[in-house]
C-alpha cells in the first residue's frame, strides 16, 4: 500500500498560558469518578452513548485498525439474558475457579456472583476486540487500543454524569453469541452505564499518591 497524503497537523488552540488549569480541571473532574454497582433505572439520553461512542472511536490504535465495536444493549430482555449467563459464569468464579488469593484481593470490594446491575442500568455498553475477518484486517496491538478507546468511553460518560461500572465476567465467549456478533469478534469488557440507585454506596478506596506512581528522571 502507498503512503497516504499528509494535511497539517490540527492544532486546537489552547493557549499556552490556559493549559494547566484546563488539565487541573479534568484531573479534578477524573478524580471525582467511581465506579458504581449499584444503578438506577432512570432513564438516559440515550445521544450521550452516541456521543461516547463518537470519542472512544476516535482513540489511536495500532496501524490505525480501529480494532473496535461497540454494542449498545437496551432490550430488557437481552439485558436479563446477559444477567442470567454472566451469574452463571460468576458463580463458578466465586466458588470455584477464582484462586483464594483473588477473592482476597477483591473481598475489601464486597463484589459477589449477583450481578442485578446487568438488568438495572439503563444501557449497556459491551465492547469487542475485532481480528482478522472475512472484510477486516489484521489487528496489532489489539488489547492496548480497545484499551484506550474504553478509556475515552469512559471519561466522556463521566463528563455527562453519567456513571459506569467496568464488568468482566469471565470467561465473556457468551456476550458474543447474545450480541449477535461474529467469530471474530471477542469481548473485551461490558459497560453498564446509567445513574447510581438512591442509595447507591461504593468502598471508601483510596488512590497512590502521585510520588508513588510518578517517576521523574
Ligand atoms: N468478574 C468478577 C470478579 C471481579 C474481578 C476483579 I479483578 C474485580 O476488580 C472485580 C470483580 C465480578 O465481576 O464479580
Amino acid at each position: 500500500m502507498t503512503k497516504l497524503p499528509t494535511i497539517a497537523a490540527p492544532r486546537f488552540h489552547i493557549a499556552p498560558e490556559d493549559g494547566l488549569g484546563r488539565a487541573e480541571s479534568f484531573a479534578r473532574t477524573m478524580a471525582t469518578r467511581r465506579t458504581v454497582r449499584d444503578f438506577s433505572s432512570d432513564p438516559i439520553d440515550p445521544r450521550i452513548i452516541t456521543e461516547a461512542i463518537r470519542a472512544a472511536a476516535t482513540a489511536p490504535s495500532g496501524a490505525n485498525v480501529q480494532p473496535w465495536r461497540f454494542v449498545v444493549v437496551t432490550d430488557p430482555e437481552v439485558k436479563s439474558r446477559i444477567r442470567v449467563a454472566a451469574e452463571e459464569e460468576e458463580r463458578e468464579f466465586y466458588s470455584r475457579r477464582a484462586s483464594d488469593e483473588w477473592l482476597q484481593a477483591l473481598a475489601p470490594l464486597g463484589t459477589d456472583d449477583q450481578k442485578p446491575f446487568l438488568e438495572d442500568a439503563p444501557a449497556l455498553i459491551v465492547v469487542f476486540e475485532v481480528h482478522k475477518g472475512e472484510t477486516e484486517p489484521r489487528p496489532y496491538y489489539v488489547k492496548e487500543s480497545v484499551g484506550i478507546a474504553v478509556g475515552f468511553l469512559l471519561a466522556t460518560l463521566h463528563q455527562a454524569g453519567l456513571a459506569t461500572l467496568t464488568h468482566t465476567p469471565s470467561p465473556m465467549r457468551f456476550l458474543a453469541e447474545l450480541c449477535g456478533r461474529p467469530a471474530n469478534e471477542r469481548p473485551f469488557v461490558l459497560i453498564p452505564v446509567g445513574y447510581p440507585a438512591a442509595d447507591a454506596e461504593v468502598p471508601d478506596i483510596t488512590r497512590k499518591p502521585l510520588p508513588e506512581v510518578l517517576v521523574q528522571r
